[in-house]
């Protein structure tokens, strides 16, 4: 499965949507679809071209790693997606035959946070252009009460900011033992496949790993297995495996998790661009996108939620007789500091959002009245530095383009390059001014948005 690397030469043919097109061909050329109008230009390669592929040169090893900045070339991205629970950190952990690392949720620090990077040692993926290092991208569970798919994309984004990548490929993490498959989880499933399926042939990005199959040990779990198993298959993820996405099994075993990403890397070749990338989680595009509706709408129902929760514990602290039950009185008064806290933290990340996405309803009634009073300064601010923020990230992204020797054998896409870039460099001062006539944002509205 795993072979040395097969550097044989590749040829550009322009344009030809007959011949295979790959995956490679995006992660090398950073090509970007929905970014560019260049849905004319494609990378071709004729049948005999080697695709990418998964190689190791030793012992395979797990280490984290924030700084890639001395390799030659920039690591293949796979971001670990999926609940909470669902087996993400323990992956990376059975990758590296290491628990030591210490990531996964029995030991000491508990859950995942925040995304965190982690090379993988000794495995490269290797293409008709180069041969890069693998990078694993651990994320914080998704359906999380206190952590909102807007807030882990946001990670992710920054992320690739810091890193100026993209992610390739995403890996959904599945629990295969759970009674049923929640109403959040699904919600978030369906916000992962919209940023998928934002056009054509993208599902080879996007693999199902099932996980928890060691934990099947008697019949009555084996047909809930079964059952689940035929459900992802058959109705949860039906359209992405017809479009090319894969179903894995992971049994939590070193060897699973390389047939896993070797599997995932092979899938990703009967796509033709990256899986996301920073433009595409720019707030203008999410005000767009059906990805940037669902993330609206989660973080909707997380604000009414706690809304609702706000509400109840007043009315049962107003109930309370302070020197009668203060220990009762301490306790609500704790779990409503902790709502507010909660509540705060996602209506700060609506107001992220400036104006609402295209076609969709903001906050109703008394909470909308919160809102405008706590963070509509704030969201006006977004409103203007929203555009301004993604028109210089597709500014640096056209510069980077226009670096690589790529771009320059193929004038047509250049001169496209060229021009895209001639143009945001044009609108910048626009957005800037528009900014400064907003005026200084206030301390808070700095920090938040930082
Ligand atoms: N038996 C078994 N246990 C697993 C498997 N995968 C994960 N676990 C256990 O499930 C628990 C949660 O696993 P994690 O890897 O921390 O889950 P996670 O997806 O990283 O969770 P978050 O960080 O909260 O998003 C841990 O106790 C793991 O040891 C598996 O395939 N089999
Ligand atoms: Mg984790």
């Amino acid at each position: 499965m795993l072979t040395t690397p097969q550097l044989a030469g590749a040829r550009l043919i322009l344009p030809s949507r007959s011949a295979s097109t790959g995956f490679l061909a995006s992660f090398l050329s950073h090509t970007q679809r929905l970014f560019l109008p260049l849905e004319s230009i494609q990378v071709a390669m004729s049948e005999e071209t080697p695709r990418s592929t998964l190689i190791t040169t030793g012992t395979v090893a797990v280490k984290l790693r924030s700084d890639w900045s001395d390799e030659e070339n920039k690591p293949l991205v796979i971001l670990l997606a999926g609940p909470t629970g669902s087996g993400k950190s323990s992956f990376i952990e059975a990758l590296g035959n290491d628990k030591a690392l210490g990531i996964s949720k029995n030991q000491l620090d508990g859950f995942t946070q925040t995304v965190t990077a982690y090379h993988v040692k000794n495995m490269w993926v290797t293409g008709p252009y180069r041969t890069a290092p693998v990078c694993l991208l651990d994320s914080p569970g998704f359906s999380d009460t206190n952590i909102s798919e807007m807030e882990i994309m946001e990670h992710v984004k920054r992320w690739m900011e810091k890193l100026r990548t993209t992610v390739h490929i995403i890996l959904y993490f599945c629990p295969i033992n759970g009674t049923r498959i929640p109403g959040t989880q699904r919600r978030s499933i369906d916000m992962l496949k919209s940023l998928i399926r934002r056009t054509v042939n993208q599902e080879g990005t996007f693999s199902v790993v099932t996980t928890m199959w060691d934990q099947v040990c008697n019949g009555r779990l084996q047909k809930r297995a079964d059952d689940n198993l035929s459900y992802i298959e058959e109705t949860l993820f039906k359209d992405m495996i017809e479009g090319g996405t894969s179903l894995t099994t992971f049994t939590n075993t070193h060897e699973s998790a390389v047939t896993i990403l070797d599997s995932c890397v092979k899938h990703s070749n009967k796509s033709d661009f990256s899986a996301t990338n920073i433009v595409q989680l720019g707030r203008r595009k999410l005000c767009i996108t059906p990805h940037g509706q669902q993330l609206y709408s989660d973080l909707l129902d997380r604000i009414e939620e706690a809304w609702v929760g706000k509400s109840a514990l007043e009315s049962n602290l107003a109930q309370t007789d302070s020197a009668q039950d203060p220990e009762l009185n301490a306790l609500l008064q704790n779990q409503l500091q902790e709502t507010i806290h909660i509540l705060d933290k996602f209506a700060l990340q609506l107001a992220g959002f400036g104006l609402a996405p295209e076609g969709m309803q903001g906050l109703q009634g008394d909470l909308a009245e919160y809102f405008i009073r706590q963070y509509g300064q704030h969201q006006l601010y977004a409103a203007v530095l929203g555009p301004l923020e993604d028109k210089w990230h597709e500014k640096l992204f056209l510069e980077r383009q226009l670096a690589i020797p790529f771009t320059n054998h193929v004038p047509n896409y250049k001169s496209r390059v060229e021009d895209s870039l001639r143009k945001a460099t044009h609108q910048l001062p626009n957005l800037a001014k528009q900014l400064v006539e907003f005026g200084p944002a206030s301390g808070w509205l700095v920090r938040s948005s930082s």
